[in-house]
């Protein structure tokens, strides 16, 4: 039949439905009478991924024969998401699918909620390298993702008794529609032993490691599509699995057990997640996940260059490799190694080719958060790795030596490697030194990383620093999550907002229009009505759409202060309890967010916000005006339908301390309005939607380096303060500990004598802010005005946008769009 009637590539509703019949059957193997709500998600899936292959594989040839030059973006999490619904979107067959579902007689919106969620990453971070996979696929650039396959991502809170319970994450347990197993892609990947020394062929000196453990790393591909694009990119996450050889050598040994712990032990590279968001002390396995997916990606680029190319020496112009964070940096030694040692090459060529391959993109200033691991670990590890670094290290300290011959303390603080009790290889100054570009994720934060963590090295190499400021795939954050508002802008500006947000614009002149108001107004309250029911559903808990949302969710940190948050909700309460006069406009505040599991305080923290809750939701004197909820296990699912109902962001960091954030983006882009801090992407939100639309409190920045230097003292601000004493006082009377008045003592006792985070110092211009928020509120259509400005102009903060930066001031790649038609 015509090409749209094909059963594997036809988009009309005919041509699904035939697809997914199909599936059924031959995918699945399931006939209607038995088939599970998963069955039908996974014949879906299959159908969907179909009309994808056929534009992955023209891709994957256009690039190949244009010898295209590749962005390889190595990032060891990938906060992903759901796949179905965004694929169904970026293919255009939306309203074909929930059309065929119809006509099946069966609820497209059922069918995406049956897809678990790859949560392969914990926060800003992961899913910054999801968006951005997004956008590098929509906007035509030939990409690579490089990753990990965890077969457990970031664990699934639940909540019992008002405590964080982490539950395994099984996203894999009833298999993984999107990806396809390459058995036959595998690449060795070494650990321990020692190295020798020996002379080749030609008579030069060289280097053999001699490894202790050898193992595979397997590809898994899934395909990523870009938005009204052809161009479909690849994401390759590397599964770990015990190498058959060295299975041999130990069977043979007749060390049946050694053998097979061995292989459990290969294979336990890949089994999980881990679930900080800073590193921890002495994490091995965390090291060796990072060399290994390191290391098959590299060798695989290799591979790749190396059938189309003689040699290496073009590696860096077919490349682009983009570090997220630290995490990927040891592929700096890595490709110094292959070089060197697997192709011969001489350090200053090897040296060339891998300055100009990577860059790297830097996400914290937080000194606990900086990457470093103990020489020790390292050498015993990767020793060949730490002999290369030691030697980056001593050329680069002959550099500085000539260039500040009078200045040894400013070496030694550059110097790749912490001496001390304890000495540590610092990654940060690895990636930097091994990079032809460095950049933060938002303005302020790009600033902060050359006027401190990297000042040396911003003083060296002033051209090397870059700012891009992070971005959000619209289509996922709008589109998918915001039908109504994706209405609203399409019927106003037509669809092209979805690839140039910046035609969001539009939405600018109706700021006032009352007619254009109500369906704004509609807009929300359909959202806020949907996570309401959403909320019932997984707590119980009711609250009313027409009351303000309030919302903070994300990663429970103590600077992201999520207890401040607190601190004004018990000084509500309070006011109220008093009967003294107090905001008049109803709020319903809701938090979301997982807490590492070793992390006590932010333990504490999700105790507090449900122990406040417990309290003010069941007290008939307060719970009209206000009410208290936490969505049990943030993840992007979640999300999704959170953004979208939220009247008022929460953006309060302690200056200086959130790089980015991107939170803050996806709710202004739905019409929140955000009270925030100037910290991260906050400072040019703000200046992006309009200072009147903007609840700003707060120090900067240099107020509070200021108040830290002069010796902060958060007591006398206790003191002084009578209400924000009253509620610290009720923390610690046992009114929300069921009369124990220890059970919040470490928080209490945190903020009253060290308050490292100022939240004491910022608590009265917070809470004078809210008052204004509140009052703000009830003026429904200055309400209203603000929410669409802040909607119309926040196109800017769209991933696509950052990626375009990426390309144009790092990377200079092109775009080089695919076509099925041609
Ligand atoms: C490192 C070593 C060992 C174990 C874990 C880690 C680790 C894992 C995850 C360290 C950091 C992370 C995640 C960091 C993160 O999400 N940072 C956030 O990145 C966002 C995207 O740029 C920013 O918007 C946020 O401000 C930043 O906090």
């Amino acid at each position: 039949g015509s090409s749209d009637e094909r059963t594997r590539t036809g988009m009309s509703p005919e041509a699904l439905k035939r697809a997914f019949v199909d599936s059924m059957f031959y995918v699945q193997a399931r006939y209607w009478e038995v088939a599970t709500p998963h069955d039908l998600y996974m014949a879906a899936a299959y159908t969907v991924r179909d009309r994808m292959l056929e534009r992955w594989i023209h891709t994957a040839e256009t690039y190949r024969k244009a010898h295209a030059r590749t962005v390889c973006y190595l990032s060891a999490e990938y906060l992903l998401g759901p796949q179905l619904g965004n694929n169904l979107i970026n293919l255009g067959i939306v309203d074909s699918a929930r059309q065929g579902a119809r006509d099946l007689g069966m609820d497209l919106q059922e069918i995406l909620d049956q897809e678990p969620e790859p949560g392969l990453g914990n926060g800003g971070l992961g899913r910054l390298a999801a968006c951005y996979l997004d956008s590098l696929a929509t906007l035509s650039i030939p990409a690579i993702g490089y990753g990990i396959r965890y077969e457990h991502g970031i664990f699934d809170q639940s909540i019992v008794d008002g405590w964080q319970v982490e539950d395994c994450d099984l996203w894999l347990t009833n298999g993984n529609p999107w990806e396809i197993p390459r058995p036959l892609l595998r690449f060795p990947v070494r650990f321990g032993g020692h190295t020798e020394p020996y002379t080749d062929e030609h008579g030069r000196f060289r280097v053999r490691w001699v490894p202790e453990l050898e193992l595979y790393g397997m590809a898994y591909d899934t395909p990523i599509l870009g938005f009204g694009v052809d161009n479909t990119n690849l994401l390759r996450l590397w599964h770990a699995t015990a190498g058959r050889s060295f299975d041999l050598q130990a069977f043979q040994k007749g060390d049946y057990y050694g053998a097979v712990n061995a292989k459990v032990a290969a294979e336990n590279i890949t089994k999980v997640l881990y679930p900080n968001d800073e590193p921890e002390a002495g994490k091995e396995l965390r090291l060796k996940q990072q060399y290994f997916f390191v290391s098959c990606s590299l060798q695989d680029m290799m591979r790749a260059h190396l059938q189309q190319a003689p040699n290496l020496e073009g590696f860096h112009e077919r490349y682009a490799a983009q570090l997220n964070d630290t995490h990927p940096s040891i592929a700096v030694a890595e490709l110094m190694r292959l070089c060197l040692d697997e192709h011969g090459m001489d350090w200053e060529a090897a040296w060339e080719i891998t300055r100009r391959t990577f860059a790297y993109t830097n996400h914290t200033l937080l000194p606990e958060a900086l990457e470093t691991w103990p020489v020790e670990l390292f050498g015993r590890l990767l020793p060949r790795h730490l002999e290369i670094i030691y030697e980056i290290n001593a050329r680069f300290l002959d550099e500085l030596r000539m260039r500040y011959p009078f200045d040894p303390e400013r070496v030694a603080r550059m110097s790749l490697i912490e001496e001390g009790p304890v000495r540590r290889v610092r990654m940060a100054h690895l990636a930097t030194v091994g990079s032809f570009a460095v950049n933060g994720v938002a303005a302020i934060h790009s600033e902060l990383v050359k006027s401190t963590v990297m000042r040396d090295f911003h003083e060296l190499w002033p051209e090397k620093f870059h700012n891009v400021t992070n971005g959000v795939t619209p289509r996922r954050f709008v589109q998918l999550s915001n039908p109504e508002l994706c209405g609203i802008v399409t019927d106003l500006a037509g669809p092209g907002w979805v690839r140039d947000a910046e035609n969001l614009r539009t939405l600018e002149p109706h700021a006032d229009d009352a007619a254009f108001q109500q369906r704004w107004q509609a807009m929300k309250r359909a959202a806020k009505e949907r996570l309401a029911a959403r909320i019932r559903e997984a707590t119980g808990a009711v609250i009313d759409p027409q009351s303000l949302f309030d919302i903070q969710v994300k990663r429970i940190h103590e600077y992201k202060r999520q207890h401040l948050n607190l601190l004004h909700i018990v000084a509500l309460y309070h006011r109220i309890k008093q009967g003294a006069d107090s905001d008049p406009t109803p709020r319903t505040f809701v938090f979301g967010g997982k807490a590492a599991p070793g992390y006590f305080m932010a333990k504490l923290i999700i105790k507090l916000i449900h122990s406040v809750a417990e309290v003010i939701n069941r007290d008939p004197e307060v719970n009209e005006r206000l009410r208290v909820v936490f969505v049990p296990n943030f993840n992007v699912k979640n999300a999704e339908c959170i953004y979208p109902a939220a009247d008022l962001s929460e953006q309060i960091s302690t200056a200086g301390k959130e790089a980015s954030g991107t939170g803050n983006m996806k709710f202004s882009m739905n019409g929140a309005l955000t009270i925030g801090t100037l910290d991260g992407a906050n400072v040019e939100i703000r200046h992006a939607v309009g200072h009147e639309n903007f609840f700003l409190f707060g120090l900067t920045v240099s107020e509070v380096e200021r108040t830290l230097a002069e010796g902060y003292c958060p007591w006398e601000i206790y003191r002084g303060n009578d209400e924000l004493r009253e509620v610290i006082d009720l923390l610690r009377s046992g009114l929300f500990s069921h009369g124990d008045p220890d059970l919040f003592r470490p928080l209490t006792d945190s903020l009253l004598q060290h308050d490292p985070y100022l939240l004491l110092a910022d608590y009265p211009a917070y809470i004078e802010t809210q008052a204004r928020a509140g009052d703000a509120f009830r003026d429904v259509a200055g309400w209203t005005r603000m929410s669409i400005l802040n909607s119309a102009r926040t196109g800017c903060f769209s991933s696509d946008r950052a990626i375009r930066e990426y390309c144009g001031k790092i990377w200079r790649v092109e775009p080089m769009p695919v076509s099925l038609a041609t």
